[in-house]
């Protein structure tokens, strides 16, 4: 099933120029990015794109985390990109995942675990929308699709 994800490189990925590298693997695997910003989460945003965690114990120190410098946001688009995606991050607690995993290689923190990823349909379509506006998500087809998978496939 073709799908998007929102995909945020977190501050400690800016922090760290960990951004190439990560992005890298994305579009190494086939997925296309179709949306790309750079922003400064606000406070009412971190509310917003975590209110199922506003009121957990944790939630001020990663509201403080995620909003103390510049992210990336990220749009991207593929088959099944929703599960996949969570796969190439592995598990939230960087200590936890499996290595080849983008937390597994690059995270040891349970908060600074870089990337953030939607977990289902319904998160993608509400985390996608608190970032980006319909005209700033530009779906394209990529020439190279008969090279990544057969036409079968989706
Ligand atoms: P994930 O779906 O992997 O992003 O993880 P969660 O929705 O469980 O948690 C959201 C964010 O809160 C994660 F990036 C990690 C952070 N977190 C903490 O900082 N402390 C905690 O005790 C639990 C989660």
């Amino acid at each position: 099933m073709l799908q998007r994800t929102l995909v945020l490189l977190k501050p400690d990925c800016v922090e760290r120029r960990l951004m190439g590298q990560i992005i890298a693997r994305f579009e190494a695997k086939g997925f296309n990015i179709s949306g790309m910003k750079m922003l400064r989460v606000t406070p009412d945003l971190a509310k917003q794109h975590y209110a199922e965690h506003v009121s957990k114990p944790f939630y001020p120190s990663l509201e403080a985390f995620i909003t103390s410098a510049p992210i990336v946001a990220m749009c991207i688009e593929g088959l099944d990109v929703i599960r996949v995606i969570r796969e190439m991050l592995g598990a939230t607690n960087g200590l936890n995942a499996a290595a080849g995993t983008i937390r597994g290689d690059f995270s040891s923190s349970r908060q600074m675990n870089l990337v953030h990823a939607s977990d289902s349909l319904a998160s993608a379509e509400r985390e996608l929308s608190l970032y980006f506006s319909n005209d700033q998500i530009l779906p394209h087809k990529l020439l190279l699709t008969p090279s990544l998978r057969a036409v079968d496939e989706g």
